[in-house]
């Protein structure tokens, strides 16, 4: 089995300070978390800007900060976001883009997001592969439902991206795919036999379906992003505490961590 890549998604778009109070907010605290996190065995960091107060941004100069910041401190894989927030437009999504990150998520469909629409028109995402294959960025694709794999497979086959591809299942958002290993073990199924994949389990599953990865063979993201707390009725204190917990879970199973370095040679982007 490959060393296991942990993805730390520090921030995200939705959760609060209200809801997490250690939530990294300025670049720099999310430099400082994501530097941790890098300690505690994380090997990419999947990030989203926030303005001053508190409220979700795709400004691409807050990304570079951001960037530059986590730079100073660490040699973790830089993935910005493309799916930003809800209601944003597709150019203000793909800002960041421009800035020419390691990687970038791509999200591969429309989907309920809890009360909202998380839109994503195929034209739109077709036009977001351009610009990463423009700016020689790597996409994550992040699917939350069922036809999005065969969308990413219907792209593969009309030659649109080149393999091998690097997929997340983002499961248990209310309105997308359920966080069970059911859900999991299907969409694995649909995947060509080249490709790499990584779980986002949201809430509950982030701990329970991030351990069933690391026995497939397949990568776990944890963070608050996804997930606020450290086991029901208990808040997190860190992004690295529960990126600290995957690792010890994986290192108990006989998995090795990727280290930032091998993580670029599993996903094919080149050396730092
Ligand atoms: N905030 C969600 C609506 C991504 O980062 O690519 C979308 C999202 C996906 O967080
Ligand atoms: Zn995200």
């Amino acid at each position: 089995m490959q060393p296991l890549i942990i993805t730390a998604a520090l921030t995200g778009a939705e959760v609060t300070r209200e809801q997490q109070p250690a939530l990294p907010i300025s670049p720099l605290e999310i430099a400082i978390a994501a530097a941790e996190c890098a300690r505690a065995g994380a090997s990419i960091v999947h990030l989203h800007a926030r303005k001053a107060d508190g409220s979700p941004t795709q400004d691409r100069e807050t990304y570079r900060q951001i960037i530059e910041a986590v730079r100073e401190r660490c040699d973790v894989i830089v993935q910005v976001s493309t799916g930003g927030a809800v209601g944003m437009t597709p150019a203000e999504r793909l800002a960041p883009v421009t800035l020419a990150p390691e990687m970038a998520t791509l999200s591969m469909g429309t989907v309920n997001f809890g009360d909202d629409v998380f839109m994503n028109h195929p034209a739109d995402m077709e036009s977001f592969l351009r610009a990463m294959q423009e700016h020689g960025v790597k996409p994550e694709f992040e699917i939350f439902d069922t036809g999005m794999i065969s969308t990413v497979n219907r792209w593969l086959k009309k030659g649109l991206l080149q393999g091998p591809l690097h997929v997340d299942f983002v499961l248990g958002i209310p309105g997308g795919m359920a966080g069970t290993p059911q859900a999991l073990l299907y969409m694995v199924a649909q995947l060509p036999p080249d490709a790499s994949w990584t779980v986002a389990g949201i809430g509950g599953a982030q701990l329970t379906l991030g351990t069933l990865a690391i026995l497939l063979g397949g990568h776990v993201r944890v963070g608050f992003e996804d997930n606020v707390y450290y086991r029901k009725g208990e808040l997190a204190a860190s992004n690295a505490q529960l990126v600290s917990r995957i690792a010890r879970i994986s290192r108990e199973l006989n998995r090795p961590l990727a280290t930032p370095c091998e993580a670029r040679a599993l996903l094919g982007l080149r050396p730092l």
